[in-house]
């Protein structure tokens, strides 16, 4: 649970939506839910939190629109992480919490694993694969329940998850008492270091009520007789980081790696609220600065539009307040955000195809973390003198001139 008490409050981004809620034409009228998305940090366990989460029954329901699987991206890595788990751990049995369309579970064999996922709708895409999959919140009483119908499990996989669950104690502890004696945890998370660096400010919506360091995960592990060996940076989701955890007295020895990057956390002072706060000066530059490209353009008459109805970009839409007047509309490829409109600043979301004509002139680039996929898909565009314009690490345009080559990097 969120220690209120014990947080500093170091960055305000205003009135949003859930960044799930995507609306139908019918509902535009409609009142939608606000709340008030604030950061803080904890200086006893260095845990940065938004501070009024949000109710998972809201948020985690049978419209959940979010399809891992949509990015080949994605279906790569989950691809290439199932085989290296398998490899490296060679579990017995394996837990998926917050399986979302499978595009990890996909790579186990059906009678080797179960899933957890809340979203109902989701659930129902791997049950009907033949992957045994609950569609329930991950709690002390679902892991009780799995423990007596399967027994110890070996590995448990948990990716874009842990962050979500207000609870963290609960969660952890939960995990705890299902893991073998020499299981192993693992967690991938967009990681704190990468969103100070990158000024990612969008990893912040009611779904990521944490974003977590290497120190805040060790603290909270500790609490329910866990503890980090290993971990690793990943450049998923913009920068994430994969952790590996076990139990205290589990045989894994904590790697070198996981020293270094513990002591670079540190060294960059990851525990200070002072480095918090001066990123929270970086944002509101950051904000402005991008409200002045967007009119700049918009005077020139400029066609605008938005390349990926994500759920960071609700954060960005809502707190600069961006809306319709500055970009035309968004395009995305899930069917089911198709034809709606965007949490909040009711931006229309139609289809590529539809969408990503010849008389758009720039792109703002809502799913960032996918810039390769995306550059690559869009030679023609680029090609033709369109140009993309991104937040990341600071608001700025980018062209053909730049993106010259498959390697070109948005960020280091
Ligand atoms: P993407 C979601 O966040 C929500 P979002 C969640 N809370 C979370 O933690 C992360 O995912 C993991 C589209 N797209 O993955 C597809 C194109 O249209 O960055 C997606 O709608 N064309 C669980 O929403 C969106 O962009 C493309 O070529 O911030 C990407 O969403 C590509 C590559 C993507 O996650």
């Amino acid at each position: 649970m969120i220690e209120k008490k014990k947080i500093i409050k170091f960055l305000d981004l205003g009135k949003q939506p859930l960044a799930n809620s995507f609306l139908k034409r019918k509902d535009l009228n409609h009142k939608e839910y606000f709340y008030n998305l604030s950061i803080g940090f904890n200086p006893d366990n260095c845990l940065v939190s938004i501070l009024n989460p949000a109710n998972p029954k809201k948020q985690y329901t049978n419209k959940y629109a979010h399809r891992a699987s949509q990015s080949k991206t994605m279906r790569k890595k989950f691809k290439e992480i199932s085989k290296k788990l398998k490899n490296r751990f060679k579990p017995n049995l394996t837990l998926e919490i917050g399986s979302n369309d499978g595009a990890f579970i996909k790579n186990f064999n059906k009678k080797k694993c179960i899933a957890v996922e809340p979203c109902k709708n989701l659930a129902a895409i791997t049950n009907l694969l033949g992957y045994k999959t609950y569609d329930k919140f991950w709690n002390k009483n679902l892991s009780k329940f799995i423990k007596k119908k399967y027994g110890n499990i070996d590995l448990i996989f948990s990716a874009n998850t842990i962050s979500h669950i207000p609870n963290t104690k609960e969660t952890f502890n939960s995990i705890q008492s299902i893991l073998s004696n020499n299981g192993v945890l693992v967690i991938e998370d967009p990681y704190i270091g990468n969103v100070l660096k990158l000024n990612s400010y969008d990893q912040f919506y009611d779904e990521h009520v944490y974003v977590f360091s290497i120190l805040s995960i060790s603290n909270l592990a500790k609490k329910s007789g866990l503890r980090i060996f290993d971990c690793e940076k990943i450049d998923n989701h913009g920068g994430s980081m994969r952790y590996y955890l076990c139990k205290i007295n589990a045989k894994f020895k904590e790697t070198k790696k996981l020293k270094l990057k513990l002591n670079k956390e540190y060294f960059l002072t990851f525990n200070k609220i002072s480095t918090y706060k001066k990123f929270a000066k970086k944002i509101i530059r950051s904000k402005k600065k991008l409200i002045n490209i967007l009119k700049n353009l918009k005077n020139k008459n400029k066609k605008i539009i938005s390349y990926g109805a994500t759920y960071k970009s609700t954060t960005i839409f809502n707190y600069c307040k961006i809306n319709s007047k500055y970009l035309d509309y968004i395009i995305d490829t899930t069917i089911n955000k198709q034809n709606k409109y965007s949490p909040g600043m009711h931006i229309p979301i139609i289809s590529p195809e539809k969408g990503m004509t010849n008389n758009v002139h720039y792109a703002f680039l809502g799913a960032w973390n996918f810039n390769k996929e995306i550059f690559q898909k869009e030679k023609l565009f680029l090609q033709r003198g369109g140009k993309f314009i991104t937040h990341i690490p600071y608001p700025r345009i980018i062209g053909k001139k730049h993106i010259k080559n498959e390697n070109y990097k948005l960020f280091k």
